[in-house]
C-alpha cells in the first residue's frame, strides 16, 4: 500500500462508492505527497510563510497554525524564529495528522501540537496566524466568525496568512483556470480516474469562495491592509495585516 513509500494512491483504484473526503490515517500517511502534487506552488507558499515570520513575529507573542496537517508551516516558522522567544500553537482536528506530528523526531520546543477544532481555539497575544488551505474546509457561514476571532486575537501589526483554492465569477475564467489546474494535476502524475474520484470526494467538503468573497470577509473581519501575494491558477494567498 501507499503507506510504505508515502506516495498518494488513495484514489488510484476504481471505487464502487466514493465516500466524502476525510483527513484519516490513509490520507495522513501520504499527505506530504498529496498536497505537494495537488497544490501548485505549495513549496513556495511555505517559503512565503517563513519570510512573513521574519517580518511580523514579535518576541513574547504567539503564532497559530490553524489546520496544521503535518505541521509543515509550523516547522518552517520555528526554524525562522529560532532566536525569538515565542510560542507556536499548531492545531488540527484530525487525530491522524496530530499523531504524525507528535511522532516527528525533533520538534522544536516552541511548537505545541494540539488536536482541536479551530473553531474552539482561543486566539490571543498573536503576531501571526496561518490558515494555509484550511478555511475552505469550514462551513461557509462560519468563516467570518473565525476571521473575526483571529482579528480580535492579533496584536497591532499582526497578520493572518490565508491561502485558498478559489472559484471565479466569470464562467470563462473559471473554466480556463479549472482546465489549467487539471493539466497541472496530470503533469504531477495523477490519472483521470484519480482526479475525478478525488473531485467527487471533495464535493461539499472543500467549498471554495471567490476572490471577492475573501476580500469582503477580510475587510469585514477588521483587517486594514490586504495583499494578494500569490496566485497560481485557482489558488491564491493573502497577507492581511491588522493595524
Ligand atoms: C499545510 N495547513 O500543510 N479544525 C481543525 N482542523 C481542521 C478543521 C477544523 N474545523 N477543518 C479542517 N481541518 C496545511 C495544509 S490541509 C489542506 C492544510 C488540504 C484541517 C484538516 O484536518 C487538514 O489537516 C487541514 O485542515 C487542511 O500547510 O488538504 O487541502
Amino acid at each position: 500500500m501507499s503507506k510504505k513509500d508515502g506516495k498518494d494512491r488513495v484514489f488510484a483504484r476504481a471505487l464502487s462508492d466514493v465516500k466524502a473526503f476525510e483527513f484519516n490515517d490513509t490520507v495522513a500517511n501520504v499527505f506530504q505527497d498529496m498536497i505537494s502534487r495537488s497544490v501548485p506552488g505549495y513549496a513556495l507558499l511555505l517559503h512565503m510563510i517563513g519570510l512573513y515570520a521574519d517580518f511580523f513575529i514579535r518576541p513574547g507573542s504567539r503564532i497559530f497554525d490553524l489546520g496544521c496537517s503535518l505541521g509543515e508551516a509550523s516547522l518552517v516558522i520555528a526554524d525562522r524564529a529560532s532566536d525569538i522567544d515565542c510560542e507556536i500553537i499548531a492545531v488540527d482536528s484530525s487525530a491522524a495528522m496530530i499523531s504524525k506530528c507528535e511522532q516527528l523526531p525533533a520538534t522544536p520546543k516552541k511548537i505545541e501540537w494540539r488536536c482541536e477544532d479551530i473553531r474552539q481555539t482561543e486566539i490571543s497575544n498573536a503576531s501571526m496566524v496561518v490558515l494555509n488551505l484550511t478555511l475552505q474546509f469550514l462551513p461557509p457561514e462560519e468563516r467570518l466568525a473565525l476571521l473575526q476571532k483571529i482579528s480580535l486575537g492579533l496584536n497591532p501589526g499582526g497578520i493572518v496568512v490565508l491561502s485558498e483554492k478559489v472559484v471565479f465569477d466569470d464562467p470563462t475564467e473559471n473554466e480556463r483556470m479549472t482546465q489549467l489546474y487539471l493539466g497541472f494535476k496530470k503533469a504531477m502524475g495523477y490519472s483521470d480516474l484519480e482526479i475525478s474520484q478525488k473531485r467527487n470526494a471533495l464535493e461539499n467538503v472543500l467549498i471554495p469562495d471567490s476572490e471577492a468573497q475573501h476580500l469582503k470577509r477580510l475587510d469585514e473581519a477588521g483587517f486594514d491592509e490586504i495583499y494578494q501575494c500569490f496566485r497560481s491558477f485557482n489558488f491564491i494567498s493573502y497577507l492581511a495585516i491588522k493595524k
